[in-house]
């Protein structure tokens, strides 16, 4: 059973998951009007993972015996620069997740609260490819420049990333 505060806790970052997810899709159509389709669907298998994130949790206060109250989700940047400003501002938003993911680690230990603490486990491993791929990405971009060429070929490799359900740990 779940503590009042720590239902209230995971019902918010399932609202945060979900707003990653709508923050992705706005910059995967920012991409797409780029004309940049590859980038787009970097975006949009990003998307996808975050509405992993949430229903994963949605999943284990569900297992808990809790209720999932939704929040509102409110509205994503709209207005971009590049493609390394999608990527910065996507390593910034990650940072901020990792923090939350934190907190909630932190408050599942202060209530004693085991089962959360490992379950969270899952979400403290992955933050920390969250924050590698667009570090690793940006580093490319600041690498290729101003270079026509360099970007159309990144576009070409971002073209092939597919999502895939996490099995050993997916709910
Ligand atoms: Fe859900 O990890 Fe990104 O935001």
């Amino acid at each position: 059973m779940l503590s009042d505060k720590m239902v209230k806790s995971i019902n918010h970052q399932i609202n945060r998951e979900h707003y990653s997810a709508y923050l992705y899709l706005s910059m995967a159509s920012y991409a797409a009007a780029e004309g940049l389709n590859g980038f787009a669907n970097w975006f949009a298998v990003q998307m996808k993972e975050e509405m992993f994130h949430a229903e994963k949790m949605y999943n284990y206060v569900n297992q808990q015996g809790s209720r999932v109250l939704l929040e509102a989700i409110e509205q994503p940047p709209t207005e971009f620069s590049s493609m390394l400003d999608l990527f910065e501002k996507t390593l910034e938003h990650e940072k901020g997740v990792t923090a939350m993911i934190n907190n909630l680690v932190k408050l599942a230990r202060e209530k004693d609260d085991y089962a959360t603490e490992s379950f969270l486990q899952w979400y403290v491993t992955e933050q920390v490819e969250e924050e590698a791929n667009p570090a690793e990405i940006i580093q490319k971009l600041k690498f290729i420049g101003k270079d026509g060429r360099g970007l159309l070929m990144m576009d070409k490799d971002l073209a092939a990333r597919v999502f895939t359900v996490p099995t050993a740990t997916g709910q």
